[in-house]
């Protein structure tokens, strides 16, 4: 028998002259062995990750690389890293969708679902891909062919029966292959009434489902029609049910946008309809890179959790999803390191925001000393 070494670490600080934050107490324990993976550090949040975040390793420029990991698998490998629920494209949960009935589809959910109870996992929401699909290649809502946009309903109708079945209210739109690759090939004021129309549709199928965009400014295409988080609010706003169309923001997204994740979240919650998160981190703004949350820019990685943790993030249900890919070159025995590391960083992260003076906070903003300020962050950042 393997005999594992136990490691009890608490971790706090006190600032001179002020008394013991209890939030900012830290008590991890675990074996030794895991001490990588963050699984046992404290937090307030609930986590998810969708299947496609073990993958196996095709890019642009070359094959795979990594041999593919069975569904149910990932599930179990999922809970164990620390995770609370997991993220579905429509067809993750019922692959080769187009050739069943709706009938069909709705029986294929239930035995995911079933999956998901044995492993004491929820489903957070269900995202139709329409990017895959040759009827998606010149967009799927905004498409200039008419079946197109109807095969693009249809999925997305199918999308909310799979929810439906495994549990959860809510509905992603990734919306991403709607805006163009050639400028002129489509009107973006029809592009946007089409988006609105599509979204309206959905909220009359079914009464309760909640639709979230995911913004992205371009990527499969040029020019994406509905960038940010603004266009998400402004869209939301038109739509016959506004209560129900939120936003879900993810950091490389906002980045490729040329904009600071952390304040983009922000807009969303200001308007209380930030419903998801997808953290992770980007190099500037070149490719979606997905990299595991924080590695590229600490001090953003760190005011994203602080913003949720400051407005209470998490309340009503939400999770933080985290959309971040192994590299290529991770061999398969570690082909879960990225998703650990995230967890860890995000949670050591929030560890730190609990620890975020307020007090301090406030006697800089009134002598207007903003050096002082941002010292203050770094060397919370830089100090263990
Ligand atoms: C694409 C992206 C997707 C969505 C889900 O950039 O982020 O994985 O999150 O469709
Ligand atoms: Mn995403």
């Amino acid at each position: 028998m393997k005999v594992d070494r136990w490691c009890l670490k608490i971790n706090f600080s006190v600032r001179r002259g002020h008394s013991l934050n209890l939030r900012s107490v830290v008590v991890e324990v675990c074996p030794l062995s895991l001490l990588g993976g963050g699984k046992y550090i404290m937090t307030k949040f609930k986590f998810s990750v969708g299947p496609w975040n073990v993958h196996e390793g095709a890019d642009a420029f070359g094959p795979e690389v990594r041999k593919s990991i069975a569904f149910e698998k990932k599930v179990a490998k999922f809970k164990e890293v620390g995770f609370d629920a997991v993220q579905f494209h429509d067809d993750d949960a019922v692959p080769d969708m187009n050739s069943l009935t709706d009938a069909q589809i709705r029986t294929k959910a239930k035995a995911v679902r079933k999956i998901l109870d044995k492993n004491g996992m929820a489903a957070e929401f269900v995202a139709p891909r329409l990017w895959m699909d040759p009827r998606t290649a010149d967009g799927g809502f905004t498409s200039n062919s008419k079946e197109d946009r109807e095969f693009a309903m249809w999925r997305s109708y199918r999308s909310i029966d799979i929810a439906n079945e495994l549990g959860c209210d809510k509905i992603v739109l990734w919306l991403a292959r709607e805006g163009t690759l050639c400028a002129e090939s489509k009107s973006a004021v029809e592009g946007i009434k089409r988006l609105i129309e599509s979204i309206d549709k959905m909220l009359e199928y079914d009464k309760k489902i909640k639709i979230l965009i995911e913004p992205k400014p371009n990527e499969p295409i040029d020019r994406s029609f509905c960038g940010t988080i603004g266009h998400v609010m402004g869209m939301s706003a038109a739509t016959v049910d506004p209560s129900r169309v939120g936003g879900l923001l993810e950091s490389a997204h906002a980045i490729l946008a040329g904009l600071d994740p952390a304040n983009e979240i922000s807009f969303g919650l200001a308007f209380g309809k930030l419903w998801g998160v997808h953290l992770n981190d980007q190099n500037g703004m070149k490719y979606d890179q997905d990299k595991a949350f924080g590695v590229e820019n600490l001090r953003q990685a760190f005011n994203q959790i602080r913003v949720l943790v400051e407005n209470n993030y998490g309340s009503k249900g939400e999770y933080i999803g985290l959309d971040v890919k192994a590299m290529r070159t991770q061999k398969d025995d570690v082909s879960y390191r990225h998703l650990e590391n995230s967890l860890k960083i995000a949670k050591m992260l929030e560890e730190k925001a609990g620890r975020f003076d307020y007090a301090y906070q406030r006697e800089c903003i009134e002598k207007r000393d903003y050096e002082a300020l941002e010292m203050y962050v770094m060397e919370l950042l830089m100090k263990g």
